[in-house]
């Protein structure tokens, strides 16, 4: 053990490293002139990125500035999303794997389907959706487990021209009623249940209550994934069996919609400052220029490989690096249902050497579980097909990124830790993997053509070493478009802080994407995390205006306050400050019930991890509650200015609660 000690000690001191040689040898991108070439023909250099996709249509602009911050891109394209990630691979690629789909229970659910099969099935579904009654522009919600059908539904409703709205699974009724009321949504996929760590879970009965808070008819495609194992639902008259629609459609084509570049491919309700979730919205050529773009140039994607993203379909991570970008490229997409300790915690592992998988990317908080239940895990599998490693959805910390480096990468794979967003539409930030050598820890530069900064208050531009805001000065063709129905709220939430918002000069509009970040000598931007009211649950995004809404509509709760709190493994917790009523029952009653209230609203993601009651919130003069203080107090950390508290006194005692809580 002598020599793993050395290696542990070299690694733990070593703060940059270069990329693999052998990985270098074969990557897409070798060449550190694609910064400065970009920059020097940048709107131009997207056409790279638009090169990638076949276009009914050519475009006439690359980018039309002409009404910032309502960006478009590649005006006058005519493009299909379906047909790029599905059709035009079938001449090269038919027989290969589209999607290897490892299901649970492990020993008898997997599925290979080849872009042939997938051809066959999308265009089934496609055809039965149009049969259904879904038109062009027509939005059709997804409340799905990681299914086949799932990718097959996005691609379905992306040949017909219908954007797709995925609310993820894991959310409650109420957040699905709450989207398909805010995008007017008259279709809704879903499935009778999944399998989850050996059980067979319902999964209709959650979306069957949200219907009910629809305020228009709905028709709903229901997947039966348990089978016999299945809650036996009968169907009602408006949910038709997917089975009996494909089989309906057997040998049905539907031909391709020819979209504008403009058009919207989908929406994503994601979370921001206030209650109401944000309906970002994604065109067809830009985002798809975007993915595919990115998948080849970060994640180094060649259609021989098998690549396997962890993440679920039903966050952006899903969209984009498990459905869009990978299956433009014409490559195998790995994708899981379970959880990855489940048979055993080698559940990825096994994965990986089973499909020979290439590139890896995961989130942060799953790799400090992974830390957490030792390297003999990874150590029982061969790892070695593996490329490329990948992270997103939080900072990681420069440990978790060297055992991620050593245990899984063996030391011959780079990490690319990518910044971006579900607004971003894919990566904005992170290291080139065959150019630039990583710094554990720090996302590296902007991608080439991306112009990122970190400014202070004023929007000037931080010192190298200094910390501020992290800003995006210049467009970029995966950007959202607009918030669903609201220009508004999108020049409020993303515009408004750095941009001279009555210009029409592209150069005085900044996006602000609400993160903080620090910058060092080379251009190396480091996120630290939001500067919002934004918590990140295991990499998952949430509003704690909205969890705080829902403890306070709990029986018993007179008044909360809901932040953030540092946790090792999830990265961060909720933490929920409450105030009982004078008539609540005991405090064991009120915490039941907050419990059910933020499982019924929102999910079991969302529930607080902690729960502390107190007599009094701590309030500025002006009657604010002053988050940031609780933050500090759960975080156990030393408390800031407190001198504009009107009850200063409090702070003591809640600190006493939190310490014996
Ligand atoms: C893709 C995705 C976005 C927020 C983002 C930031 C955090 C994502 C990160 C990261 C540090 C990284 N974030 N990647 N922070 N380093 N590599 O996660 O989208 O769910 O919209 O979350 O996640 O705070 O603003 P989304």
């Amino acid at each position: 053990m002598v020599e793993d000690n050395n290696l542990e000690t070299r690694l733990a001191e070593q703060d940059e490293f270069e990329p693999p040689a052998e990985f270098v040898e074969q990557a897409n991108v070798t060449d550190e002139g694609i910064y400065e070439e970009f920059e020097e023909n940048w709107p131009g250099c997207w056409e790279q990125a638009a090169d990638l996709l076949d276009w009914y249509d050519d475009y006439d602009q690359v980018l039309d500035d002409s009404n910032p911050p309502f960006y478009e891109w590649f005006t006058g394209g005519k493009i299909n999303a379906s047909y790029e990630c599905v059709d035009r691979h079938l001449d090269d690629r038919g027989d290969e794997v589209a999607i290897e789909w490892v299901g649970e229970p492990t020993e008898e659910a997997d599925r290979s389907i080849t872009y042939e099969e997938l051809h066959r099935e999308v265009n089934e579904f496609a055809a039965a959706l149009r049969d259904l009654g879904v038109g062009e522009d027509d939005v059709v919600t997804m409340h799905m487990p990681m299914i086949p059908a799932h990718p097959i539904a996005l691609l379905a409703c992306a040949r017909i021209g219908a954007p797709h709205s995925v609310v993820f699974a894991g959310f409650s009724a109420n957040a699905l009623a709450e989207r398909m009321n805010a995008a007017d949504s008259e279709y809704l996929i879903t499935a009778d249940g999944y399998y989850r760590r050996g059980d067979a879970l319902d999964h209709l009965s959650k979306s069957r209550e949200g219907l009910e808070d629809v305020d228009h008819d709905v028709e709903t495609v229901v997947v039966d994934r348990l089978g016999d194992d299945g809650p036996g639902h009968d169907l009602h008259e408006s949910e038709h069996d997917y089975d009996d629609l494909v089989a309906e459609h057997e040998g049905a084509t539907v031909e391709p919609v020819e979209r504008d570049a403009e058009d919207m491919l989908f929406l994503m309700y994601t979370s921001g400052t206030t209650g109401q979730p944000k309906g970002v919205k994604h065109t067809t050529a830009g985002y798809l220029a975007w993915t595919a773009w990115t998948s080849q140039t970060v994640l180094d994607i060649k259609p021989e490989d098998t690549y396997f993203c962890s993440a679920d379909i039903g966050w952006i991570t899903g969209h984009s690096y498990i459905v869009y970008g990978p299956l433009a490229l014409g490559t195998t997409t790995v994708m899981y249902e379970g959880g990855p300790d489940y048979p055993e915690r080698d559940r990825f592992w096994e994965i990986v050497e089973d499909l020979d998988v290439t590139q890896f990317y995961t989130a942060p908080t799953a790799i400090r579980s992974f830390m957490k239940w030792g390297s003999e895990y990874p150590g029982r599998h061969d790892l070695s097909s593996l490329r490329l490693l990948g992270t997103v959805g939080e900072p990681i910390n420069p440990k978790p990124w060297k055992w991620y480096y050593k245990h899984i990468g063996g030391e011959s794979c780079p990490i690319v830790d990518t910044w971006w967003q579900t607004e971003t539409g894919g990566h904005m930030i992170t290291t080139l993997p065959g150019v630039s050598n990583m710094k554990p820890g720090s996302a590296g530069p902007p991608v080439p053509g991306v112009d990122a900064r970190v400014v202070d208050g004023d929007g000037e531009e931080v010192p190298s070493g200094g910390a501020g805001y992290l800003t995006v000065d210049k467009p970029w063709p995966g950007m959202l478009r607009t918030l669903y129905k609201n220009d508004e709220r999108f020049i409020e939430e993303y515009w408004a802080e750095y941009s001279d918002t009555d210009s029409d000069d592209p150069d005085d509009w900044v996006y602000f994407p609400e993160d903080g970040a620090k910058i060092d000598d080379e251009g190396y931007i480091t996120v630290v995390g939001r500067v919002d009211d934004v918590v990140n649950i295991s990499g998952h995004r949430l509003g704690t205006m909205e969890i705080e809404s829902a403890v306070v509509s709990a029986d018993g709760v007179a008044e909360a306050a809901v932040v953030g709190a540092d946790d090792d493994i999830k990265g961060e917790v909720v933490h929920a400050y409450v105030i009982l009523e004078d008539d609540a029952g005991g405090e064991d009653a009120v915490r039941a019930a907050i419990e059910a209230a933020v499982e019924d609203k929102i999910g079991p993601i969302a529930r607080p991890s902690k729960i502390i009651f107190t007599p009094e919130l701590p309030k500025t003069r002006s009657g604010k509650i002053m988050r940031r203080l609780l933050e500090e107090i759960s975080d156990g950390e030393e408390l800031g200015d407190t001198s504009t508290l009107r009850n200063p006194e409090i702070v003591a005692d809640i600190q006493a609660e939190v310490r014996g809580n």
